[in-house]
C-alpha cells in the first residue's frame, strides 16, 4: 500500500518533469534556441531580442524583431567589436561585457557587421509592429 503510493508519486513527478522538459524544448526551438535573452545579465531583460558577440561571430546570425523593439547586443569576449547597421558603425567600440541597444524604426532587412572582423555578419529582419 505504502509502496504503491510512493511509486505513484514518483510516476507523477517524472510525468511533470517530462512535461517541463517538453515545454522548454518547444519554446527554445521556436525562438531558434538563441536570439532571446535568458535573463542572466541583469541589464538585458529575459525574453528580449539578443545578439551575442562571441567567438568572433554574431550569435545568432539571423534575428527577427518588430519595429520599435529594443535589440540588445553584448560583447562576451576580449576582442573589440562594433555593431554596424547597413555599414554604419552605430555602437562605437565595444569592450568585453559592454551592452549596446538599438531600436529599428522601419521594417526591412538590416545587415549587421563589425568594423574589425569581416567574418562577423548577421541579418536582422524587422517586421511592422
Ligand atoms: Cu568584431
Amino acid at each position: 500500500m505504502h509502496r504503491s503510493l510512493r511509486l505513484g508519486l514518483l510516476a507523477a513527478a517524472i510525468g511533470i518533469a517530462a512535461l517541463a522538459l517538453a515545454a522548454c524544448g518547444g519554446s527554445s526551438s521556436s525562438s531558434g534556441s538563441t536570439g532571446v535573452a535568458d535573463g542572466s545579465d541583469s541589464r538585458i531583460p529575459a525574453g528580449a531580442p539578443f545578439i551575442d558577440q562571441d567567438r568572433l561571430r554574431f550569435i545568432p546570425e539571423t534575428l527577427r524583431v518588430k519595429v520599435g523593439e529594443t535589440v540588445y547586443f553584448k560583447n562576451s569576449e576580449t576582442a573589440l567589436h562594433t555593431v554596424n547597421v547597413d555599414g554604419k558603425n552605430v555602437s562605437g567600440n565595444m569592450k568585453k561585457n559592454d551592452v549596446f541597444t538599438w531600436v529599428f524604426q522601419e521594417p526591412g532587412n538590416y545587415r549587421i557587421t563589425c568594423d574589425y572582423h569581416p567574418q562577423m555578419k548577421a541579418t536582422i529582419t524587422v517586421d511592422p509592429s
